[in-house]
């Protein structure tokens, strides 16, 4: 009998939209299934890529080229998949995770303008066997998630301090990529209430646990 494998879910939106709130319901959610997790994150999720997304989240070292920078998520990424995510999901637990490739879609690709034909090179490179089973994508106008971020009254890191032009680029890029996967993509719209959010989440992330605890009790 072989054991059944994790699934990969991942959140992904602009800053302050609700990504990390929305990790903590999710596992909630898997916890009251018995469903074993793990959650992460990126840049990052591996001491090394920790390190990684300190030199480019900071605002005190030499600013990376758009291309260092691209690379440099890629790299976190490979480390991040290695040691952390493809043995969770071999060993048949879920991965959930705070961004993953689309954001360097959205934000190198959509923000930074870096092409298309580089991004798919490196995602081939890096993941062309896995892909995530499931992603939310926490949309809402880039004004009012830069209100979110503002109320929490923490020190804006490099890419918070981005203009609101950028922030509209990536937003256009995630809407997108969402309308080229329609099959992984779930589109929330996370400028309602977070009890309006998080039934929405509830509604896409049941049918996913239905699965789980099917393929359990056949086992
Ligand atoms: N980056 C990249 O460029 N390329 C890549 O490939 C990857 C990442 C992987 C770090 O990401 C940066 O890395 C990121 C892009 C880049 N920079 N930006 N911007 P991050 O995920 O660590 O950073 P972030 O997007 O700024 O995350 P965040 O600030 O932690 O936001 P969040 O997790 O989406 O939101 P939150 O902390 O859950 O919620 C924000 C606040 O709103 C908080 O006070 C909540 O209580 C509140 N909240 C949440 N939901 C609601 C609702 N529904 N109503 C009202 N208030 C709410």
């Amino acid at each position: 009998m072989t054991k059944p494998a994790g699934y990969f879910i991942t959140l992904e939106g602009g800053e302050g939209v609700g990504k990390t709130t929305n990790v903590e319901f999710i596992t909630a959610q898997l916890d009251a299934a018995a469903i074993p997790w793990i959650k992460t994150r990126e840049p990052g999720g591996t001491p090394l890529a920790e390190a990684i997304r300190g030199l480019l989240l900071s605002k005190d070292t030499d600013t990376p080229s758009d291309l260092t920078e691209l690379l440099l998520m890629f790299a976190a990424r490979a480390q991040h998949l290695d040691k952390v995510i493809r043995p969770a999901l071999e060993k048949g637990t879920w991965v959930i995770c705070d961004r993953f490739t689309d954001a360097s879609y959205a934000y190198q690709g959509g923000g930074r303008g870096q092409s298309e034909t580089k991004l798919e090179v490196l995602e081939q490179l890096v993941h062309s066997d896995l892909q995530p089973n499931l992603t939310f994508l926490l949309d809402m106008p880039v004004e009012a998630a830069s209100l979110r971020v503002d109320s929490r009254g923490q020190q804006r890191d490099r890419f918070e301090q981005e203009q609101l032009d950028f922030f509209q680029r990536v937003r256009d890029a995630y809407l997108k990529r969402a309308h080229q996967h329609p099959l992984r993509f779930r589109v929330v719209d996370a400028s309602l209430n977070l009890q309006a959010v998080q039934k929405q989440v509830k509604d896409y992330l049941q049918p996913l646990i239905d699965e789980a605890l099917a393929t359990r009790s056949r086992a």
